[in-house]
């Protein structure tokens, strides 16, 4: 009988192994793909791109048993050979060649040169051969302190007691409104794609009171924007028993921390790479929205055109004021305006013109959106009744109201636009692995 017992163990050594000094002049095997070759006659460096970086192999020859001129950019080889230090080669290693084996062959030279250290072309080439673009070291880095981001949203809130879930992404109704919504026929039935998991992380906040959900979420943005994704990755917790809205903004606080943390210890060799400049989030300023526009109207001497909202610029203007006065690289703003907020947002008792709700802004750009929720279900009747919605197709969601629900609040968080100002990028497509904007289906 033949069985499988689990991960096969491989003689192939990855770049942590091959740093072990007992492991110097000794022969090892490696494979990789060839990212770059440097031919100088009798001696070629192959440099290999592996998982964990790039690997530098020497071609001798008369030592090396294979014919340089047969390796090609972008061909899988394995090699054997004898590992030795060299400290101009990255990580301060190479492997002198002995004997290679093709693994596999590309058909075609590659469309974009790779190997350079900034990839030298348009975002919209880039995005053209995004398969190719991506293996550039540079490219690669960001989407790896990606994963660090939401390795870090996920561990700091597993820790904090939440539960992860998974909310169905086509749904009867819109959970946030507006006009951006993506329409389909759900076997003759009208459908929408899920603009949040909204409804459904308020109701399972009756399950298990703390929740949290990174997942993808559609918007059918009409215009082109340097901001706006038609999908982008949503990084949301819903969280019950809160005292007020300061509760959420002090668990998105923590996350912050515990992600710097995470990105400095894990990550140090793609942030040195790409020279990211690490934000402190050891405290945030709070400032309410009415005092914000004022504060940057005043300062920088700009009319406040729109009471209700903050126009992109503003934003801007926020964030610098914040910089320039605090030097803080975030900033929350609250009591925005109820008239601009989803329905399942708080009205402040104090003020019902305002809601229990913030932003937080990131070097001048809005990467989050959150704040307390309506737990009463008379309440949001009301509200619904108030704004001229109907109920039908949120049945469900309005019943778990009238079956109870804990005082609660929550917030989205927009992976790609965060991963964007940390990395120093004005444009969320650079964050992005295959965006989806107006005119980009493929790839
Ligand atoms: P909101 O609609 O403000 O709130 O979205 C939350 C965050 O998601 C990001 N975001 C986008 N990123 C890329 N492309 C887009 N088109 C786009 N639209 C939004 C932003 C934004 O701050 N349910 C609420 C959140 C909550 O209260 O829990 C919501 O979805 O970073």
């Amino acid at each position: 009988m033949d069985y499988i017992t689990g991960v096969n163990k491989k003689e192939i050594l990855e770049l942590s192994e091959l740093l072990d000094p007992k492991l110097e002049q000794s022969t090892v095997k490696v494979n990789g793909t060839v990212h770059t070759i440097r031919d100088m006659g009798e001696v070629a460096f192959v440099v290999l791109r592996k998982r964990e970086g790039l690997l530098q192999c020497v071609y001798e020859e008369g030592v090396t048993q294979f014919d340089s001129k047969t390796v090609k950019e972008g061909a899988a080889i394995e090699i054997e050979g004898v590992l030795q230090r060299e400290e101009r080669a990255p990580n301060g290693i190479e492997i002198r060649m002995r004997k290679v084996r093709l693994l596999s062959e590309p058909y075609d030279t590659l469309p974009l040169t790779i190997s350079k250290w900034k990839l030298n072309t348009s975002l919209e080439a880039k995005l053209d051969y995004r398969s190719v673009s991506l293996r550039n070291v540079r490219e690669r880095a960001k989407f790896k302190i990606q994963e660090g981001i939401v390795r870090a949203f996920r561990d700091f809130l597993y820790g904090q007691g939440f539960t992860e879930i998974r909310t169905p992404k086509i749904g009867a109704k819109a959970a946030e409104g507006g006009s951006n919504l993506f329409r389909l026929d759900y076997f003759r039935r009208p459908a929408v794609l899920a603009q949040s998991p909204q409804f459904y992380k308020q109701m399972m906040v009756g399950v298990f009171e703390r929740v949290f959900e990174t997942a993808p979420v559609f918007r059918a943005e009409k215009h082109n924007t340097k901001r706006h994704l038609n999908e982008y990755t949503s990084l949301d917790f819903e969280m019950g028993y809160i005292d007020d809205f300061t509760d959420i903004m002090a668990m998105e606080t923590g996350f912050l921390q515990y992600m710097i943390a995470l990105l400095e210890k894990d990550y140090a060799k793609e942030c040195k790479l790409l020279s990211v400049d690490m934000p402190k989030a050891d405290k945030i300023p709070t400032v309410r929205f009415d005092d914000a526009k004022k504060k940057v109207a005043e300062k920088y001497n700009r009319e406040i055109r729109n009471p209700y909202d903050l126009e992109p610029e503003e934003e801007a203007l926020i964030s610098q004021y914040f910089k320039e006065e605090e030097g803080a690289d975030f900033v929350f703003v609250t009591h925005y305006p109820s008239k601009k907020r989803p329905v399942y947002a708080m009205d402040d008792p104090a003020n019902p013109a305002d809601t229990l709700s913030f932003d937080l802004l990131f070097r001048g750009i809005e990467i989050t959106t959150g704040g307390q929720r309506i737990h009463d279900y008379q309440q949001l009747l009301e509200k619904f009744t108030n704004r001229g919605m109907e109920t039908e197709g949120v049945e469900q969601y309005l019943n778990t109201f009238k079956w109870g629900l804990p005082p609660h609040g929550g917030l989205g968080l927009g992976l790609e636009r965060l991963t964007m100002r940390l990395l120093g990028e004005d444009n969320v497509r650079e964050t992005t692995l295959f965006p989806r904007d107006l005119s980009r289906l493929e790839p």
